[in-house]
């Protein structure tokens, strides 16, 4: 069955800055925390890098014409942060700032519409050693970047997302410890998380100011999930979860504070000691809630929830409760109904003006073949059934218009090193070829028809 869109849909695809640029050092470029992170040892599977990672730095045009051959509307890409000021908040280097005037140029040369992600991760290392995002003059920092970069970009670039995935910043890099800079503290994490959104409150005016009439938002990553079962334990934990995972980055982003059953339950847990979260300032609230000309989300994949771990472990899927449509190579349930469920719930529960997919997409190893092409019907099966998931959002009547495919490139996918392949392209790690999939043809078919 045709996969149709409505007419103005937005396709695209997505990548961020360590995962695909590579060189690391080039051109004045600063240290970022995964420069950092990577050289630990045991860190990243294989011990591998993204020193080099695809080489689009210099690769940049090549990859272009892919995007290009695919017909997309929109790119979405971050920008490295150390590239710009490579101390984080000191003198800007013009070297770094011209290499993303050219890609923008050139995108939009070939037609395609920039749009621009500030922060996904690489946070300068000379702000970490000052206490990174736990220290609340990163917002200023953070601010005064996104300030430099609007105002060199911002009469060609119209769309721009702040943060990229406040979750996964905070509590991979903070709690979790296996995202930089690997720390495993709930005070961290929390803190952490909270300066994330702060610094997405107070960059919103500040690249109004500069990119006029362009529209500004954040990328949310999501869990959705369900109770393993109607008992009262079972559908706590997975309330709980919900607000882990979900409530405690909406609610603040559309002006509702955190959540008040999460912020008591945090401190039931000990996770702080003070009536209200104590890195919470006044005005704070009304900063972080400033509206938004679009909402990013993030979808992977959904859970089922059962009680017993707390809320870091409850992310299995419990015995009997195998998703139909089977897992990705990242262990991920593959449930693209939670998408159309969770996309509707956003509507009417944040009713934000407009929602636009900024990731979904699919592990799968799939290499050439012997005919030399790469047959990689599982990511097509899977980008089929979410787009149609999409559809069925849209056909409620949510303001869904647009989709960025993850990725662009087979790329670096974090402390998993180059072992998870999420591209349309398959990348050679050993020599940076790039051969299209199948599924790049058949993205480029659906856009194509449905332009048509
Ligand atoms: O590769 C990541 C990306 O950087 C952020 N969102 C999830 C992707 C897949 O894990």
């Amino acid at each position: 069955m045709a996969i149709s869109l409505p007419y103005g849909f937005q396709w695209g695809v997505a990548t961020s800055a360590y995962q695909i640029e590579g060189a690391a050092q080039a051109d004045g470029k600063g240290q970022s925390i995964w420069d950092r992170y990577v050289r630990l040892p045991g860190t990243i599977l294989g011990d591998e890098t993204g020193e080099v990672a695809c080489d689009h730095y210099h690769r940049w045009r090549e990859d272009i014409t892919l995007m290009a051959g695919l017909g997309i509307d929109a790119y979405r890409f971050s920008i490295a942060w150390t590239r710009v000021l490579p101390e984080g908040d000191g003198s800007v280097n013009q070297a770094g700032l011209d290499f993303y005037g050219r890609l923008v140029d050139e995108l939009l040369a070939a037609g395609i519409t920039p749009w621009v992600t500030l922060y996904h991760w690489d946070l300068p290392q000379a702000l970490e050693n000052r206490g990174g995002w736990r220290n609340r003059a990163t917002v200023d920092a953070f601010v005064r970047y996104a300030d430099v970069v609007s105002a060199s970009l911002g009469d060609r670039v119209t769309r721009w997302i702040t943060q990229n995935e406040p979750w996964s910043a905070a509590f991979a890099g903070h709690l979790d410890g296996v995202h930089a800079p690997g720390l495993r503290d709930w005070g961290a994490a929390l803190t952490a998380g909270h300066h994330l959104l702060l610094s997405h409150g107070r960059a919103v005016p500040a690249i109004r100011a500069n990119s006029p009439g362009s529209e500004v938002g954040i990328a949310l990553d999501c869990r959705p999930s369900r109770p393993a079962s109607d008992a009262r334990a079972d559908l706590a934990a997975q309330r709980h979860f919900d607000g882990f995972r979900n409530r405690w980055f909406f609610d603040p982003v559309f002006g509702r504070g955190y959540p008040q059953d999460m912020v008591d339950a945090y401190r039931a847990r000990g996770r702080y000691h003070t009536q209200r979260p104590p890195f919470e300032e006044p005005g704070d609230r009304d900063e972080i809630g400033v509206p938004i000309d679009f909402l990013g989300i993030n979808y992977y994949t959904s859970l089922v929830i059962a009680a017993g771990g707390d809320e870091t472990e409850a992310t299995g899927v419990p015995p009997g409760s195998e998703p139909p449509d089977g897992f990705t190579e990242m262990g991920w349930p593959i449930t693209p109904d939670a998408l159309a469920g969770f996309l509707t719930r956003v509507h009417e529960v944040y009713a934000p003006p407009r929602i636009v997919i900024t990731e979904n997409g699919a592990s799968f190893g799939d290499g050439p073949s012997s005919d030399g092409r790469i047959h990689d019907q599982r990511r097509i099966d899977y980008l089929r059934v979410h787009l149609e998931s999409v559809r069925q959002a849209i056909d409620r009547g949510v303001p869904v218009d647009g989709y960025f495919a993850w990725s662009l490139l087979d790329n670096f996918e974090w402390s998993l090193g180059y072992s998870q392949r999420f591209g349309l392209v398959w990348t050679n790690h050993a020599t940076g070829e790039r051969i299209p999939k199948d599924s790049y043809d058949w993205y480029g078919s659906v856009i194509k028809d449905n332009r048509a």
